[in-house]
């Protein structure tokens, strides 16, 4: 016997649930648009069985009329499913469960949406696993070239993913948001593979853009994967539009972008003017195409990483990553590519070492506000500290020092900033940068 749990928006006699079946997790589940306009199998379901069955006549003489929403918590929706042994006479045939279209996890390990399974289906996603105490199905939402989503947490994908994709083309997802308070999507690149900028350093091969945004969007290119960011959307209806142009050589080009919508309200969305947002008291932090062994700086680069001051942190400490043991293309200490952004990095080349300030510093930069090195408070020059960081090397001291060392900032916000300019003329081999962060902790003094 087939069975239904009615997943609707009305109480009966003051409870949320107002009843099906003999339902068991595995059951489908129903809308309440199903239930109340009357066309779905679910409504001729009923009008069959009000013919035969005296209690689905009783239920449905009232009418049935939707209600704002109400959210019942885990621990209510498992109660539910003993309630029928404490009124058999009235809740045998029917339990309505209703519950948070929440995030859920996957079985496939991507995020989803909790949704009974036919409204996934509706909404065009695809069900992968179960949620809400198994009464729902986790809902992942996945678009391809040439498709559009209003659904938050929207992957997207090249054709043929997860096979890799060599071709040129334009492949465009256009986001529409999914509330009217959302004011931010986050892009999480979980892989992002696609050619190489030129010489330059210009995207000009293939290229990520994403338009549509209030704040400027620098387009990027190369190897992200790991990477995201946070763009703005304005107070109106228009959509973002993410689009990945490829027109380089021949590359086995991979993307899957995890495409989250932000409402206003949310304490996790990112300040304003922040294209990165890194929360928790250390993390890494690397420029758009950075990698130790293919990556390239990329030219007309600006923007801002920002970091959440954590509780009882007053400072940031930024070292340089380390590039492990498994550089052997590079084994010169020195000429660590963990920190390049002007000179001559390349083998052959003169390296700079590290420069500071505006006057060494003005085609690529960081700005690390008010950067110092350990202990020091009176940089060499009379500067108590330095803003504007570039060369080859990452030291605040700038002067040409050969040495990386650890470089503190406690100016609030935490936010650095980083540019580039639209060429690479007299340098090479750089990368950008890759940067720990770890917050320090306030001392009695700074806590006062
Ligand atoms: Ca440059």
């Amino acid at each position: 016997m087939s069975h239904k749990i009615i997943f609707a928006g009305f109480c009966i006699l003051g409870v949320i649930v107002v009843a099906s079946a003999f339902g068991t997790p595995e059951d489908e589940l129903l809308t309440e648009g199903d239930l109340l306009h009357g066309s779905s199998s679910l409504a001729s379901h009923v009008r069959s069985k009000r013919q035969g069955n005296s209690f689905w006549g009783n239920l449905f003489n009232f009418e049935p009329k939707p209600r704002p929403e109400r959210r019942i918590s885990n621990h209510t929706l498992s109660k539910l499913q003993q309630y029928p042994e404490r009124d058999n006479r009235f809740l045998s045939l029917f339990t309505v469960v209703r519950f948070n279209n929440e995030a859920c996890m996957s079985a496939s390990g991507d995020n989803g949406t909790c949704f009974p399974q036919a409204e996934c289906v509706r909404r065009g996603g695809a069900t992968n696993g179960k949620c809400a105490q198994g009464y729902g199905s986790c809902c992942v939402f996945s678009k391809s070239c040439g498709a559009s989503t209003s659904q938050n947490c929207t992957y997207f994908t090249h054709n043929g993913y997860p096979t890799s994709f060599d071709g040129t083309g334009s492949c465009q997802l256009t986001v529409y948001k999914c509330a009217p308070d959302i004011c931010q999507l986050k892009l999480e690149f979980e892989s992002f593979n696609i050619a190489q900028p030129g010489i330059n350093g210009v995207c000009n091969n293939d290229q990520f853009i994403v338009s549509g945004t209030t704040n400027a969007v620098p387009i990027i290119c190369g190897i992200n994967t790991g990477n995201h960011m946070y763009v703005d959307v304005g107070n109106d209806n228009s959509p973002v539009t993410l689009s990945v142009i490829t027109s380089g050589p021949t590359l086995s080009r991979s993307w899957k972008i995890k495409v989250t919508q932000i409402r206003c309200t949310e304490a996790y969305r990112a300040p304003e003017g922040c294209l990165q947002y890194f929360r928790g008291v250390s993390g890494v932090i690397r420029s758009y195409n950075f990698d130790f062994v293919s990556g390239q700086q990329l030219s007309n680069q600006d923007y801002t990483t920002c970091i959440r001051q954590e509780r009882n942190f007053c400072g940031i400490r930024y070292t340089a990553c380390s590039e492990g043991s498994a550089d052997g293309a590079d084994p010169t200490p020195v000429r660590s590519r963990a920190f390049s952004l002007t000179g001559q990095l390349a083998q052959g080349g003169t390296l700079v070492g590290a420069l500071t300030g505006s006057t060494n510093c003005i085609t690529d930069w960081v700005t690390i506000p008010c950067a110092t090195n350990t202990g020091r408070i009176m940089q060499m020059g009379g500067a108590v500290c330095q803003d504007r960081l570039c060369g080859d090397i990452f030291n605040s001291e700038g002067g040409g020092a050969m040495n990386q060392v650890p470089v503190y900032s406690y100016a609030k916000p935490f936010r650095i900033t980083y540019h580039t300019d639209p060429n690479e003329t007299g340098d090479s081999g750089n990368r950008g940068f890759c940067l720990n962060y770890i917050q320090q902790p306030c001392t009695p003094q700074q806590r006062k």
